[in-house]
């Protein structure tokens, strides 16, 4: 399981890194690892999900690192945050209802390794972390999809397959919305055909929105389940590479460890030993949290 943990966090942050296009030898990640490593700090300081404190790491992440290339709602929120307001939902002052990007999804990972084995623990602790820059329903939903994805990714044996009837079953039952329902059923249906990158952008999404990237993360698993192979097919599909490239080979990862990604590549990723070291501590949290 610690080799899970580890596969998925460095996996995620490879896939980030590759699908940012940044060139040069060092592979440089995005936001999307830069918020996932503020909410497993945030969790291992507390021993758990506490959404202001969550929010103040974010903050922090983005005051160290404002250049990672965050979207362009969360560093309007952080500067509203730093004048005194908020911390939570201020997201609802910049658009609708809130945020439906796919920034809750992206950075979820470190919430389903603490609570793979406790679905209702999980769903508590995707909103503490999602609510400080996505409140909207569709954004905190993408996240218990992209996190229920990996738990079930981390219960299948290394060596095995996923079963992907009872893969996507399970999402289906945690999809409340419409829109996830039919796309999770649609990747049911592209997984029976070997449709080219063009179609999968089209039927599934290939942009920002949570609902337009989260499953067609889970169907880039589905087909490739290896984490390099995943990622590489996320950026055939172009549009948002490195968020979906991402999510996607956070769920190979915690399938498939990082043993198959090979290390003269993995070498290359920044700070790599800093995610290896996060993946271990979520790990040693994990033995002291009991499921309830
Ligand atoms: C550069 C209408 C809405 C909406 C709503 C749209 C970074 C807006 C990360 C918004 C990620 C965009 C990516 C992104 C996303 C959201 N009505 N439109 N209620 N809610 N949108 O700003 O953190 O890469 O067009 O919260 O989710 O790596 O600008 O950003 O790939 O979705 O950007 O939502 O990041 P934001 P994010
Ligand atoms: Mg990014």
């Amino acid at each position: 399981m610690l080799e899970k943990f580890e596969g998925c966090l460095l996996s995620l942050a490879l896939g980030d890194a590759m699908g940012s296009h940044r060139h040069g030898t060092l592979l440089r990640y995005s936001d999307d690892t830069a918020m996932t490593l503020a909410l497993a700090e945030a969790l291992i300081e507390r021993g758990g999900p506490d959404p202001e404190h969550i929010a103040r790491k974010y903050l922090e992440a983005w005051e160290r690192e404002p250049w990672r290339g965050y979207g362009p709602g969360p560093p309007r929120i952080f500067r509203m945050i730093r004048r005194g307001l908020g911390p939570l939902r201020l997201d609802q002052r910049l658009y609708p209802g809130g945020s439906y990007g796919n920034g809750a999804a992206m950075r979820i990972a470190p919430v389903a390794l603490l609570y793979h084995d406790d679905p209702e623990a999980m769903r508590e602790a995707v909103e503490a972390a999602s609510i400080p820059t996505h409140s909207h329903p569709l954004g905190i939903e993408g996240a218990i999809l992209q996190a229920t994805a990996i738990t079930i990714a981390l219960k299948t044996p290394q060596d095995g397959e996923p079963d992907i009837g009872e893969f996507l079953q399970a999402l289906e039952e945690e999809a409340k919305h419409r829109v996830y329902r039919e796309k999770i059923r649609e990747v049911g249906r592209l997984l029976e055909m070997d449709p080219p990158p063009s179609e999968v952008a089209r039927r599934l999404g290939n942009t920002v929105e949570a609902f337009n990237s989260v499953p067609t993360a889970i169907y880039l698993y589905l087909r490739n389940q290896d984490p390099l192979k995943t990622i590489q097919h996320a950026i055939d599909l172009r549009g948002d590479t490195d968020t979906i490239a991402s999510m996607a080979a956070a769920i190979a990862g915690a399938h498939k460890t990082a043993s198959p990604i090979p290390p003269q590549l993995l070498n290359r990723l920044e700070n790599k030993e800093k995610i290896r070291q996060t993946a271990q501590k979520l790990w040693k949290l994990k033995q002291r949290v009991p499921p309830r």
